[in-house]
């Protein structure tokens, strides 16, 4: 409770020192700026929506050669932001997104010169016939495309033998806070960029982790919306049943705006049909954004889950401990916290392979829905078995196979045990991964304890999730100390813990109770300012008064 108060306050004093001289001092740099502070920047004449793009691509052009978090920029860029400066000059403001540079991860279709390869080279030069839905939203918010972030390929659906945040199309994505840091992934460049101030915000998409885990890695937010939320019209896929698209940013109130601008019913994604239908207009996410939002809450920790994780690997011992003392603060902020709202199936569950079954028959299903749209196809692949001859004979080299195999598209194709989601066999994995994550899991933890959440360490936390289509959000929770052990990724090229390594904490929910989650992990961000506590050891030096 005290540490609590003491904390806050602090906060408070800074944000008071820093907005008392706001209009003496320079503007922030750009990897602490706020959307807000950007927003007031263009409002008050500070700069343009020119010099953002301006100095953003100077700032990538500066650290790409080394992290690789974005693959292309948008040639059309500084010619959108000329337009909506022109707007700006005329008395238009579209809203708070208004002249703000955002980068989308490169699985998200944009109707320009860009391409969306999913890293692939096998989609190099195809063409969509629209903006993927999201990539419209934020168009029409105002936002400037400013280019595609980089992603573990195929959003880390091929193989058993690569790295996070690799694509034969952007290269090897490293993380900033150690040298070569695996950036998790697979919206790998995503997290790099919104971590660095590459951009103001950044999407990435998630199936189980994708999100969560690049955000929780790169010491930012990143919201894990409902499947259904947002829509996937001209998102390349994995799974309809767990795929959904989401913000990354340096705040909480950052990610709130983003989502606020790409959340809403398609017609080119049923599965938005599902946005409860009392809420013509949706919730307000950036007035969720309460410093007292945990005050009053119900809180679980699953107990049996972190149990079950630290048998597994006892290295997730630095980020439980810290996990702990953080419930101990949400507790001193007024929530109640429920110990042991434990997962009652989770042996089952991690026994479980529905989750891999029901990913690879959608795949095969959703990738070729996804492939038949394109109105431009120079390769011809219409199939996952045409993807899969691209990358093992037509391009094998870039493609880095076999040494990169195709494992999973070798057991999706498999002609004895593979099946896509049409098949009689598809539906009863379905329903053990609904039962798993639902009475069994997540809903029913819920539900028993009547919570409005649970806490989990983001390590810990996607799968429950990702299975029932259920919402998340990770903000900053701490850092490996110096001294920590340096543990490399599987393959050996990247540190995935070690010194200096953040790491985040998880809420997870209902469906679509995503304003009371941006509400819970606000006030956590708040109370405690982790991400202002570490640095990267590379930061881009171009500002935009430079
Ligand atoms: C898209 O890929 C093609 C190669 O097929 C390349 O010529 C073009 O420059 C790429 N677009 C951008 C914006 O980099
Ligand atoms: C949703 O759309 C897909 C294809 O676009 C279609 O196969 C499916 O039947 C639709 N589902 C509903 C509930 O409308
Ligand atoms: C929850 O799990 C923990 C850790 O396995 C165990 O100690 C506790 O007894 C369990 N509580 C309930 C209510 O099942
Ligand atoms: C879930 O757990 C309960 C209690 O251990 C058990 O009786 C039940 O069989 C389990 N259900 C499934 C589908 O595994
Ligand atoms: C898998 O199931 C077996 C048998 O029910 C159980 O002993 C084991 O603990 C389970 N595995 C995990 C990781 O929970
Ligand atoms: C799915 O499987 C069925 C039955 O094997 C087959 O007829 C259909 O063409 C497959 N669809 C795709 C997209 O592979
Ligand atoms: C793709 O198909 C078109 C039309 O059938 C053909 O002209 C072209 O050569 C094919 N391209 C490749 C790379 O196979
Ligand atoms: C997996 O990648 C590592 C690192 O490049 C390599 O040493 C190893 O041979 C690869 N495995 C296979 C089976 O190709
Ligand atoms: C914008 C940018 O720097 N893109 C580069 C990303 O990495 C790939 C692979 O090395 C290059 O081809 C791009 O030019």
């Amino acid at each position: 409770m005290v540490a609590f108060h003491a904390i806050t306050s602090l906060v408070a004093r800074a944000v008071i020192a820093w907005s008392a001289c706001a209009t003496a001092q320079p503007f922030p740099d750009l990897i602490d700026a706020s959307i807000d502070d950007i927003r007031l920047g263009l409002e008050n004449k500070i700069f343009t929506s020119v010099d953002l793009v301006t100095t953003y691509l100077a700032r990538i052009a500066e650290v790409n050669a080394e992290l690789k978090a974005v693959t292309e920029v948008n040639p059309d860029a500084l010619d959108i932001a000329k337009a909506l400066d022109a707007e700006r000059a005329q008395g238009t403001v579209r809203g708070p997104l208004h002249g703000i540079p955002i980068l989308i991860k490169n699985n998200i279709a944009t109707l320009d010169k860009m391409n969306n390869t999913a890293g692939s080279l096998a989609l190099l030069g195809a063409r969509v016939p629209r903006d993927a839905f999201v990539a419209a939203r934020l168009r029409t918010a105002g936002a400037v495309l400013l280019g595609k972030a980089n992603l573990s390929q195929w959003a880390n659906f091929r193989s058993s033998n690569s790295s996070n945040g690799w694509s034969a199309h952007g290269g090897q994505v490293r993380a900033a806070y150690a040298r070569d840091q695996d950036p998790s992934g697979s919206s790998s460049g995503s997290g790099v960029a919104a971590a660095l101030g590459l951009a103001a915000a950044c999407l990435g998409t998630e199936t189980d982790g994708s999100i969560l885990s690049p955000s929780h890695r790169n010491n930012v937010v990143g919201i894990k919306p409902t499947v259904g939320l947002t829509s996937r019209d001209l998102v390349i896929p994995i799974s309809e049943h767990q795929d959904t698209v989401g913000p990354i940013a340096r705040s909480v109130r950052d990610a709130a705006y983003v989502l606020q601008a790409i959340a809403g019913p398609d017609v080119n994604d049923n599965y938005t049909a599902a946005i409860p239908s009392g809420i013509p207009v949706l919730p307000d996410y950036v007035a969720a954004c309460d410093k007292g939002a945990l005050r009053g809450a119900r809180l679980g920790v699953p107990g049996n889950v972190i149990e079950l994780f630290l048998d597994f690997d006892a290295g997730y011992q630095t980020e439980v401990d810290a996990f702990l003392s953080a419930v101990t603060l949400i507790g001193g902020a007024g929530a109640t916290v429920v110990q042991n709202a434990n997962f009652t199936n989770l042996t089952e569950w991690a026994n479980s392979t529905a989750e891999g079954a029901v990913l690879r028959a959608d795949f095969i299903t959703n990738l070729a829905s996804y492939l038949a749209k394109l109105t431009s196809n120079p390769n011809n692949i219409t199939s996952l078995a045409d993807v899969l001859a691209f990358t093992q004979k037509v391009a094998p080299k870039l493609e880095e196979f076999p040494n990169r195999d195709t494992a999973t598209w070798d057991q999706a194709l498999d002609p004895q045990t593979g099946f896509n989601n049409t098949d009689p066999r598809f539906f009863p994995q379905l329903l053990e991964n609904r039962f798993l994550g639902g009475e069994g899991g997540l809903f029913g933890a819920l539900d028993r304890y009547q919570l409005d959440a649970i806490l989990l360490p983001t390590s810990l936390a996607s799968g429950f999730a990702a299975i029932v289509g259920a919402p998340a959000v990770t903000v900053p929770l701490g850092f490996y100390p110096v001294g920590a052990p340096v543990v490399r990724n599987a393959r050996g090229d990247l540190v995935d813990t070690g010194p200096n390594v953040p790491f985040g904490l998880s809420f997870l929910g209902r469906s679509f109770s995503e304003a009371k989650l941006i509400g819970f992990a606000y006030a956590f961000e708040q109370a405690t300012g982790t991400r202002a506590k570490l640095r990267p050891y590379l930061v881009p030096k171009t500002e935009v008064r430079s």
